[in-house]
């Protein structure tokens, strides 16, 4: 096999978020989140677990740091749980959390990883759901309060910024599907939801360059492959309604190009916004969200495969029959030539500057066999060949410079709370011992290499 070199200058790392992994849910001042209160809401959670405990990282981070170290990662994605900060959201500042986010950053640059800072990974304070949560502009008001306060508080040290994370899923998983939390079925609220969480980037964004000189800023968005097995004209258009409902409606917005006329018509079309307009977007709010940014954190797992479904406008539906591909536990298809094309899309496509993977990976549950070692090639195999899309992608041009795994631990996914192990690091949560899976040592060489085979 031959060797696939990356820039010397590439970044690798791995990511992880603050509910899934903090635990310590009211610890020092720390206010309810979104989070708390849907995981303690009976049915909710497959597992019936939350995220009060996780991987006890809010105690456990200076040994967390020591396993990256050992990693030689250079970098770490983690996100700031905005309730330890601001419990109620706007107003009253706990230096106790922030002080945990200082220490945290400090360890890491002791140990020369570099922190990739994201504001929001859907942990919203749940006071401010309590007033509506995203659908209300206000809260896209009092996230910029908080961006200030965190980056005046960690600017000088934090030079990498991502706004949010996959606000797909903050908006429409959360409150149109509700699989996510606040758990709501409700498509005009999940579309203002998207509108206010993209224009609190947009208004974050200068924020963070004034309190954080020199530093990066991006936002991250999650995509999906949007496929289909015959193409008739009705099922091109359900690949093309799907690609603007996950992926154009954010991508577009971002890159100045407005909400896709489609997708807004389809919307109308379907009575989810008023005939008059979409009464959420004010004068000024398209440029706000345009705001230049450094780099666009992508988020990468799978492909869809869609076809047209008449009865339900404006979604198409899922073609279960033609999706054959191995799949990972989270009965996720396994398509790295999504990956390939998604990068060259963004680069021919939208001309991004910069693009970071900020996360890929996938849940396979190994734990640990006979020799107490866990042997989890199957995940090997996946970063493999994602890695390989990437360094194809970048051979034809895409501006990539780094990829950050999910996830550097096994932790709470979500809805599926305990049931899905996405780590290259093996967390017993009754122990809450960690260890490195083969896949991590297999990192490690890629990382020390610069280069896999
Ligand atoms: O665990 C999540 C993460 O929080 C956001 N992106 C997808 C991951 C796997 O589902």
């Amino acid at each position: 096999m031959t060797s696939k070199p990356f820039p010397q200058d590439f970044v690798w790392g791995t990511a992880t978020s603050s509910y899934q992994i903090e635990g310590a849910w009211q610890a020092d001042g720390k206010g309810e989140s979104i989070w708390d209160r849907f995981a303690h809401t009976p049915g909710k959670i497959m597992d019936q677990s939350s995220g009060d405990v996780a991987c006890d990282h809010y105690q456990r981070w200076p040994q967390d740091i020591a396993l990256m170290k050992e990693l030689g990662l250079h970098a770490y994605r983690f996100s700031i749980a905005w309730p330890r900060i601001l419990p109620q959201g706007s107003g009253a500042v706990n230096q106790a959390g922030i002080g945990f986010y200082s220490r945290l950053v400090d360890g890491l640059l002791e140990a020369g990883i570099v922190p990739f800072v994201t504001l929001y990974h859907w942990d919203m304070p749940q006071a401010l759901q309590d007033k509506g949560g995203w659908p209300q502009r206000s809260t896209a008001e009092a996230f910029v309060e908080y961006a200030d306060v965190i980056s005046r508080a960690l600017g000088d040290r934090v030079k990498h910024w991502i706004t949010h994370n996959e606000p797909w899923c903050a908006s429409f998983l959360s409150y149109q599907i509700g699989e996510h939390a606040p758990g709501l079925h409700d498509w005009p609220a999940a579309l203002a939801a998207s509108h206010h969480l993209l224009l609190s980037h947009g208004w974050a964004v200068p924020v963070l360059r004034r309190n954080s000189p020199g530093a990066e800023v991006g936002i991250t968005l999650n995509f999906t492959a949007s496929e289909i097995a015959t193409p008739t004209p009705e099922n091109v258009v359900a690949a093309r309604v799907y690609d603007g409902y996950f992926n154009r409606w954010f991508l577009d917005a971002v890159c100045g190009r407005h909400y896709p006329a489609d997708m807004m018509e389809g919307y109308r079309q379907a009575g989810f916004v008023p005939a008059g307009g979409a009464g959420f977007i004010q004068d000024g709010d398209m440029a706000a969200i345009a705001a230049p940014i450094d780099f666009l954190g992508v988020n990468y797992y799978t492909r869809f495969m869609l076809k047209a479904d008449g009865n339900n406008p404006p979604m198409p539906a899922d073609d279960a029959e033609h999706a054959t591909l191995p799949r990972t536990d989270m009965g996720w298809e396994i398509f790295p030539q999504g990956l390939y094309e998604l990068l060259c899309r963004l680069h021919f496509e939208y001309k991004l500057p910069k693009l970071y993977i900020t996360e890929n990976g996938a849940s396979f549950a190994d734990g640990p066999g006979a020799d107490g070692q866990v042997h989890d090639t199957r995940r090997i195999d996946y970063l493999r060949a994602h890695f390989d899309a990437a360094h194809r992608a970048m051979k034809a041009g895409a501006p990539l410079a780094g990829y950050f795994v999910w996830s550097l631990m096994d932790n709470f996914e979500w809805a599926r709370g305990y049931t899905e192990r996405f780590g290259i690091v093996w967390v017993d949560y009754e122990t809450q011992e960690r260890m490195l899976k083969d896949s991590a040592l297999w990192y490690k060489g890629v990382i020390a290499a610069n280069a896999f085979e």
